[in-house]
Formats: C-alpha cells, structure tokens, sequence
C-alpha cells in the first residue's frame, strides 16, 4: 500500500488533518511511538459507486492510502537518524502549512508565512539528504578501491549527480535521473526526492476559496515547484464536518459556497501526484479498485490481485469504465465489440475494468 507521511513544523495542523481523515473511515491504530499515528482512508471514486451499482455484488472495496501523523516538528525528525525513519519509509510527504491566524501562538501577532515555512523545511531535507549521500560517498569510494562492479559504478554516478543537485540547493525531486535510475533513487529514500503535497490549512474566512488551492498558493507567494502539488483545507470547519451526517454536511458546506469537503480532494490529489492509476475488477462477490502506478502492464496488474493471476496469465479482457458504463453491462459491452483482448505486456490506462483469464 502507498504510505504517505505527513509533516510540518510544530502546531500547524498536522494532527487535526490526520483525525479529519480517520474520522470518516476507520480509527487510527498507535505506532508506539509518542504521537505518531498510522491510518487507513479509502480512495473515493465515483466510477467505482457507479460500476457497483450496476453489478450489484454484495461488496464494494475502494482502493486507499495509507497515512502516518508524524509527531513535534519535521526539522527534529530530520535531524534524528532514529525518527527519520518515519519519513523514508513515506512514498510522498502531505506537508501542512500553516495559514490560520492565531492570536494564542508564539508567532508574533499570529501571522503566518507558508512560503517561507516551505522554504525552511526544504532547506533542512536537503542537508539530511547532503549528510546522508556524503557518507554513502565515502563508504563507496573505500568499496571501489577494493572491487569494482557496473551495480557499485551505477550507485556511485547517482550519489555524485545527487550531491551536486543538492549543492545548488535544488531538491532531488527536481532532479531529472535517466528512468532506469528511478528505482534506485527511490531506494535510497531521500527526504528532498518525495513528491510533496502542500496542503494549506486556512482560518475560516478563506474557507470558501479551498476549492481553488492553486490561487490561494500563488496570493500566498507559493510558487509551483515540480513534482509538488498544493491542497486547501480549513481545519475548524472539516472537524465539525465529521461529527455531521450526510444531509446536513451538504447544507453546511454550501453555506460556506462549498461543493466537496476538502478531505476527498487532498485524497485524490495525493493519488495523482504518487503518479498512481486506478483500474477496476467486477468478481462474483465484490467491485473493487486497485492501485498501480502509471505504465503498470497487465501482468503486473494481475499480481496485485492475485499471485496466481499473474503465474498463470493467460490474457486480460479490457473495457473502459466509460463505454461499459455506457453499454449498460459487460455483456452489453462485449456484443458491441468494446472488450479487448490484451496480453502481458499491455500498459494499462487509468480507469479500465479488467478481467483476468488464467490457466487453473
Ligand atoms: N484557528 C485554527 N486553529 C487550528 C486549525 N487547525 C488546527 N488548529 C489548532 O492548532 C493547534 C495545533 O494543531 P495540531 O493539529 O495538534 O497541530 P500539529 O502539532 O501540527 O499536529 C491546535 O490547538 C488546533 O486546534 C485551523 O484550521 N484553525
Ligand atoms: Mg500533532
């Protein structure tokens, strides 16, 4: 499952973030170290309501992320080799800034600055990073003296690229590696390689202008950064939010010229920015989601779903959600020629339901 950390300086929000995104789904379960709490929330898609509503199987099962509330601040975690843990182990960090005024904190007259905040909290990931790829360096060039292999050459040209990357002051997720490369860059777990999701959380005059997190940013002195995407949520309002049943959560959010709660949006905007694609499964007994990323093949595809689908691939029926959905049903789709027949090497697109055919 993809894990997603989230982070910030201290009193920004971060907790409040997490429990709004348990709230709905499921209660979070303790790591065992002093506030730091993993969860599960599911991935909310209105193909998949549709597709069980059509197929009216006894159960519906949404894809989902998993999410870790990092304790204190994240400059303490990076600087701690012990808890920095907490943040490699994350595919993407949701970094919370805070855009609330508030007269009770430290900051003098409550004000707040995300941009700097940003820029402070990429500093301090980038010279965990610069520590942690120096002594890589070290240790590998005492290696290569010994023994030279293409796996050690290879580890030793990205570590040189990264620290060069690093010196400018550019985060490593800016850093264009030749594909090939990316599988190892990720294995190194560097902080300043994640893609961030800034999500900004706003006092409740700004609430009404969370659907539109890009402009909010730019008013804000936020800059678009590659491999960043930014979000908008209003803490006050959405825990107030959870504790409301289906109806009046609508009326509420409306009296704040809302469509969404922001909690679906920060959901679906964290799977894009993983680079993450969904497809669907119609079984005997359930409708369901799956996660890959982008350029997964059939096979692959199939391994998520089951071991055995994928050793005794044989082929994978193909229809897109849109044209089954238009034909009604997958019998319907099939007679209108809308099925495929793939094989292995197929590069799924995003939103297809998928049929495994494989040997017994
Ligand atoms: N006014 C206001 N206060 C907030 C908001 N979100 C969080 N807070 C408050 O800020 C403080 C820190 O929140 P918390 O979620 O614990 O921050 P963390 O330290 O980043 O985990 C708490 O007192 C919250 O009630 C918000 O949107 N508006
Ligand atoms: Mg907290």
């Amino acid at each position: 499952m993809f894990k997603i950390g989230i982070v910030g300086l201290g009193q920004v929000g971060k907790s409040t973030v997490f429990r709004i995104l348990m709230h709905a789904q499921g209660s979070p379960s303790p790591l065992g170290k002093p506030e730091a709490r993993v969860g599960v929330v599911r991935v909310p898609d209105p193909r998949l309501d549709r597709l069980a509503e059509m197929h009216q199987r006894r159960k519906t099962v949404h894809a989902s992320i998993e999410y870790v509330d990092t304790p204190g601040s994240i400059i303490d975690l990076a600087r701690k080799g012990e808890q920095a843990a907490l943040l490699r182990e994350a595919d993407a960090l949701a970094h919370v800034l805070r855009a609330f005024q508030d007269e009770s904190s430290a900051a003098p007259g409550g004000h707040f600055n995300p941009a700097r905040d940003i820029e402070n909290v990429e500093l301090e990931l980038m010279l965990s990073d610069l520590a942690a790829v120096e002594k890589r360096i070290e240790r590998l060039e005492k290696d290569l003296k010994k023994q030279k292999s293409p796996a050690l050459e290879n580890e030793y040209q990205i570590l040189r690229a990264s620290k060069e990357t690093l010196e400018k002051q550019t985060p490593l997720r800016e850093c264009a590696f030749p594909k090939e490369q990316e599988r190892a860059i990720r294995g190194f777990a560097f902080l300043s390689a994640k893609p961030v999701l800034y999500v900004l959380n706003v006092g409740e005059k700004d609430a009404g202008r969370t659907g539109a997190p890009e402009e909010l940013a730019a008013g804000m002195g936020i800059k678009p950064r590659p491999k960043t995407s930014v979000a908008a949520v209003c803490g006050t309002i959405e825990a107030e939010l959870a504790e409301l049943g289906d109806a009046e959560a609508g009326e509420f959010l409306a009296s704040y010229g809302l469509k969404e709660s922001a909690i679906s949006r920060m959901v679906r905007s964290s799977y894009q920015l993983l680079g993450l694609i969904s497809f669907f499964t119609v079984g005997d007994n359930e409708c369901r989601s799956w996660t890959v990323r982008a350029g997964a093949t059939a096979h692959e595809a199939a391994g998520e779903v089951h071991s055995d689908f994928q050793k005794k691939f044989i082929r994978a029926e193909v229809v897109k959600f849109e044209e089954l959905a238009a034909a009604g049903s997958l019998a319907e789709a099939r007679s209108r020629g809308m099925v495929r027949l793939e094989g292995k090497e197929y590069v799924l697109d995003d939103g297809e339901v998928v049929y495994f055919r494989h040997s017994a």
